[in-house]
């Protein structure tokens, strides 16, 4: 059963453990605010040093890179969708920012990766239809990824904690 390697819990991200964070970065991939901002601070100078040499990234897309300070040993940033509406195939998009960190993940060797709710802050995607699709999304994917041995879903607040826990079920 995929659940047994889901956990919800409330965070600072860049405190975890995980082989992965995932990033909620923007198309720069060059840094901002939320959850992007605190994680290129604990990172490093050297985070942002290294993001300038990968040319940005477009939406639903997801680039991978060292932890450099961070007890994480890597780094995706993924590029989530501006909510406008959901007429615009944002929901597609937020899949892919999930399937692809999990892809890369097991690409690369690793076996743990922790997702903040990404789009739900500055890019307003709902809240509820974004943590269902999250759901869905790292449920199917852990079914395929044999090695990946736990997906950790990070939120910010306990509110946001507890609303997706009911959403889990
Ligand atoms: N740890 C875990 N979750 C966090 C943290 C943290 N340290 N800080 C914020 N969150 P947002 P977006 C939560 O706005 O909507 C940036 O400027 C937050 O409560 O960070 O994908 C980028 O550069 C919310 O639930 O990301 C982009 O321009 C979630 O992380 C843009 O914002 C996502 O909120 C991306 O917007």
């Amino acid at each position: 059963m995929s659940d047994e390697r889901l956990r919800l819990l409330c965070a600072d991200i860049t405190t975890l453990d995980d082989d992965v964070i995932v990033n909620a970065a923007n198309a720069s991939l060059l840094g901002g605010g939320g959850v992007d901002g605190a994680i290129h601070r604990a990172a490093g100078r050297e985070l942002l040093v290294h993001c300038r040499t990968l040319g940005g990234a477009k939406t639903g897309e997801v680039k991978l890179t060292p932890g450099f300070k961070l007890k994480a040993k890597a780094i995706a940033h993924a590029v989530g969708p501006v909510w406008n509406g959901g007429g615009g195939g944002e929901d597609a998009l937020l899949e892919s920012c999930y399937r692809r960190s999990m892809e890369l993940a097991v690409e690369n060797g690793f076996s743990t990766i922790a997702f903040p709710a990404i789009s739900t802050g500055v890019y307003r995607f709902p809240f509820d239809r974004a943590t269902r699709l999250a759901l869905k999304t790292i449920r199917a994917q852990l079914e395929k990824e044999p090695k990946l041995k736990r997906v950790t879903l990070c939120f910010f607040s306990e509110r946001d904690l507890a609303e997706a826990k009911s959403l889990a079920g």
